[in-house]
């Protein structure tokens, strides 16, 4: 009874939410199972946001989000191909490229990704500057569980990881919303001010777990 009531107690510090201000994860090491797996708070919606920065010196291609559902793994995953140099939000398995982009190793990028299904239309935010519009797909939904990795890439749902895909470096910010937003807002979370946080993904309100050496330090830019 004492060991099942400590297990309640266990899962459901697990489960509570944390606020990351100010944090980021680390990713220290080049595995095939280390992840951090982030809880959506709703899901099958049919328009969406994904907003992080990151930090890396990797020179492969490495995914930097990754959500996957039963019927597709690259429901809505945000990839750099090294070999082409170009940055690849895949809408529903649908691949859409940018290139041109300066994804320099050894400095944080914030990037944004917009996407809904009436239009089906992707937009790139890399560092604050818009891309042009791309066609994905449109007319459906995000549809059954939801599974949203970071570190890992999914070929299958919640599986299928390539280690030539995992992500080594930082991570921070992480926000999703079930719509498109507007530039404005965009532009306030490029430049840290502040913005409504993510109804699907919040930074500041977290939901995820652990795998493997993910280590969460203070983001910290500046001396006092
Ligand atoms: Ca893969």
């Amino acid at each position: 009874m004492r060991f099942l009531l400590m297990l309640v107690m266990l899962t459901a510090c697990a489960a509570a939410p944390q606020d990351l201000s100010g944090k980021m994860f680390i990713f220290p090491q080049q595995t095939s199972t280390t992840k951090v797996r982030l809880t959506a708070s709703r899901e099958g919606f049919g328009a969406a946001t994904v907003c992080h920065r990151s930090f890396t010196d990797l020179k492969r291609g490495h995914a930097l989000f990754s959500l996957a559902t039963p019927s597709s793994a690259n429901d809505f995953l945000i990839f750099w191909d090294e070999t082409n140099k170009e940055m690849e939000p895949h809408i529903k398995n649908t691949k859409t490229e940018y290139k041109g982009l300066d994804y320099k190793s050894n400095m944080w990028h914030s990037i944004c990704t917009t996407w809904d299904s009436e239009s089906g239309l992707v937009q790139l935010w890399f560092d604050g500057q818009p891309s042009i519009k791309k066609f994905a797909s449109s007319g459906s939904n995000f549809s059954g569980s939801t599974i949203i990795i970071l570190g890992q890439e999914q070929d299958s749902h919640g599986g299928g990881f390539d280690v030539k895909q995992s992500f080594i470096g930082m991570m921070s910010d992480v926000h999703m919303w079930d719509y498109t937003l507007s530039p404005c807002e965009i532009q306030k979370y490029v430049d840290e001010l502040n913005f409504t946080p993510g109804n699907v993904l919040n930074w500041s309100a977290l939901e995820f777990q652990i795998t493997g050496r993910v280590l969460i330090e203070d983001k910290q830019k500046t001396c006092y």
